[in-house]
């Protein structure tokens, strides 16, 4: 489907599809514990988020370079300009890299490589956005946020993703204090797997100025009220709901209440290499199953832009 859109809930470490997976493994070296691009596919049948990012995590081991940051990117890129994404704001995974040896720079050098022709190559303007995984410690986020001090010109906002159950927002209040002070925008995941109250620590601890997926604000009614009176953005990933096991079917997915609701939802891809289907893949989904009407899916596009960074930071940097 190629309505113009934004995507905003986007890893690009979920981007990569089996097919590049083997071509990094085979560049650098790497033996991955499956026989082939089939094999591969056949371990993506998932019970919840903990079994999906098992494999997402066992899979970066083919990231290496700089140049595989970059064609991890464009290859994106590309896909999503065939969806019609003319804006994407690209969540990653520093201390997953970290972790196996590499450093902040070849990871953001090796996106920015790819991002900075994004407009001339692919049509789609982009901001990354830096996550901090949550079940690795408050210390270490603040440590990854102290090491990406000489790439701040390149980093729009920090997120907060991976395990969420027993890792609540509050566990990183002192991080995202000392982003808001360095400028930096805030999202986190919130209410994908976890509790409606870790929306509600996401608003109030956090700061976060969107909520991604946000799912279970449905369980209470009084944060439904809240967050359309404030009009704050929820990332939606549909397939990802799926695949998660979030929701039983599709057909069961709370999107069209939501709207109803009046909430300001936005569609998005989550990782879409693992999930079965980009930003368009997405929309048609809904389209086709939750039966949304045309206007509905402009409604969705719409509000995909007016959640985005893309307004306010440029009058920022303006002043
Ligand atoms: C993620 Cl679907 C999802 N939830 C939380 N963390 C993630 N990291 C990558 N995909
Ligand atoms: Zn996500």
């Amino acid at each position: 489907m190629s309505l113009p859109k934004a995507e905003l809930h986007l890893h690009i470490e979920g981007t990569l599809e089996p097919e590049l997976a083997f071509e990094l493994a085979a560049r650098n070296g790497v033996t991955l514990p499956y026989a082939d691009t089939e094999a591969l596919r056949e371990a993506y049948a998932f019970k919840d988020l903990q079994s999906f990012l098992n494999l997402y995590y066992e899979l970066m081991a083919v990231l290496r370079t700089e140049q595989d940051f970059a064609d991890l990117a464009n290859a994106y890129l590309a896909r999503a300009a065939a969806q019609g994404v003319r804006h994407a704001e690209i969540f990653f995974d520093p201390q997953a890299h970290i972790a196996r040896g590499l450093s902040l720079g070849t990871v953001v050098e090796g996106l920015w490589q790819a991002l900075g022709d994004s407009e001339r190559d692919h049509g789609i303007s982009t901001k990354l956005i830096m996550c901090f995984l949550r079940d690795e410690s408050a210390d270490s986020a603040l440590e990854t946020l102290q090491a990406a001090t000489p790439y701040l010109d390149r980093i729009t906002g920090v997120g907060l993703d991976s395990a969420e159950v027993g890792h609540p927002p509050l566990k990183f209040r002192e991080v995202y204090e000392a982003a808001a002070r360095l400028g930096l925008r805030r999202v986190a995941h919130a209410g994908e797997e976890g509790p409606p109250e870790y929306i509600t620590e996401a608003l109030d601890v956090l700061g976060v100025e969107r909520v991604d997926h946000g799912l279970r604000c449905m369980e209470d009614p009084a944060l439904v009220e809240r967050l359309v009176r404030e009009r704050i953005p929820l990332t939606l990933c549909p397939l990802s709901n799926v695949r998660l096991r979030t929701v039983d079917t599709l057909a069961d997915h709370p999107l069209p209440a939501m709207l109803d609701a009046g909430l300001m939802c936005t569609v998005n891809s989550d990782d879409p290499a693992y999930f079965g289907g980009y930003a368009g893949d997405n929309f048609a989904a809904v389209h086709r199953t939750l039966g949304l009407t045309e206007d509905r899916l402009r409604e969705l596009a719409r509000n995909s832009f007016l959640a985005s960074f893309l307004q306010d930071d440029e009058e920022r940097r303006a002043r």
